[in-house]
């Protein structure tokens, strides 16, 4: 079956599950143990792993998702505008590589629709989880209709109306499926944006929303380190590392197969090693100033822990839910707990 097929149902019997009231009940097994709750961005998670931006881009299921142990959904990327995406064929496997090709080109319903749902799921959740209930992020694109000179705008226009429902917010200015988006990572361009979203997320709030930015792993050593130092100097809260590659190194599956993938952003194990090395790049420069999201390649609750320990507060996935189903977050939690328990 399409890649893009399969995860739209997958997606529906999550939703299904969930609507029934059946999630609650799951709920019993997937909740992750107390002993996860993390504290980070001035907010308490229940768990500090969750679902990494692309799966849930307009805030279609996102009780659903917690409900099967996601400490936090990031919702997204949503830009100011609604728009289709990439034509389809967009989402390819690699099985051999346990990885994904993705180009669909932030394929979503623009900020104004999004943001009601994202308000809905906000209170559904404050009213179930009486103290500490699953974080929702808000990742924020540039449409793609929209000029680079213009992006600032576009960007405010998302901050405006999703802040209010966000508990943190992310620029993403890292997607390879966007032409010209990963250009806005230079620090010229990204400080007045940064800037910008900043205050303007704020204002519309009424209160202080975390930021972060989200970088691509195909960033030089040294941008990495100009990120992270803009990030400290416009006093950011964090930074979530990294998104897809466009890098095709590495990989098992037969090289014909991989070509006709075509273009696009390659997620899932081939993505570990370099997530793990740009992770230790930003903590050697950002020591504790910065709270760091690391995501890219994770797959078991040893990989969350290797990532934890290499200096990220907070760890995402994607690509391995794909392959590994519903009770993905729940395992590593368990995973993630039981090794606490050994090593305390
Ligand atoms: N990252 C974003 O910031 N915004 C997106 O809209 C987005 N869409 C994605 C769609 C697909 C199908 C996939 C596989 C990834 C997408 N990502 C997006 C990137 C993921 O959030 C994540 O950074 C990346 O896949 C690496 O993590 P993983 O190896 O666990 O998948």
């Amino acid at each position: 079956m399409d890649a893009e097929r399969a995860h739209k149902i997958g997606f529906k019997g999550i939703r299904l599950v969930h609507s029934v009231g059946a999630g609650r009940l799951l709920e019993r097994f997937t909740a992750p143990p107390a002993s996860l709750q993390t504290a980070a961005l001035g907010l308490t998670f229940p768990s500090p792993f969750g679902l990494a931006a692309g799966f849930d881009k307009e805030g279609h299921g996102i009780e659903a998702l917690t409900e099967l142990g996601f400490g936090h959904v990031e919702v997204g990327t949503i830009t100011g505008q609604a728009q289709p995406g990439n034509e389809k064929p967009r989402l390819f496997r690699l099985i051999e590589d346990r990885a994904v090709i993705n180009r669909m080109g932030f394929n979503n319903d623009g900020a104004s629709a999004v943001a009601p749902r994202l308000k809905a799921a906000r209170a559904a959740l404050q009213r179930r989880h009486a103290n500490v209930r699953p974080v929702i992020g808000v990742n924020i694109g540039k449409t793609k209709v929209v000029e680079l000179e213009d992006a600032v705008e576009d960007y405010l226009i998302s901050a405006r109306g999703l802040a209010p429902a966000a508990d943190y917010l992310v620029v993403n200015v890292s997607s390879p499926n966007t032409p010209g988006l990963r250009l806005l990572q230079n620090v010229e361009t990204l400080r007045p944006l940064l800037k910008a979203v900043g205050e303007e997320a704020d204002k519309s709030a009424g209160r202080h929303v975390p930021l972060l930015v989200k970088i691509a792993p195909d960033l030089t050593d040294e941008d990495i380190d100009d990120v992270a130092r803009l990030a400290m100097d416009l006093g950011l809260d964090g930074i979530i590392a990294t998104n897809t590659t466009i890098s095709r190194d590495g990989l098992d599956s037969a090289t014909e197969k991989v070509e006709a993938c075509g273009a696009g952003g390659l997620s899932g194990a081939p993505l570990k090693n370099r997530s793990l090395e740009v992770l230790r790049r930003l903590k050697s420069v950002t020591q504790d100033r910065l709270t760091l999201i690391s995501v890219g390649g994770v797959e078991t609750g040893q990989d969350v822990q290797d990532r934890l320990d290499a200096g990220a507060t907070l760890v995402q996935g994607y690509t391995a839910f794909l392959y590994e189903g519903p009770f993905w977050a729940a395992r590593i939690n368990k995973e993630l707990a039981r090794n606490r328990r050994k090593t305390r």
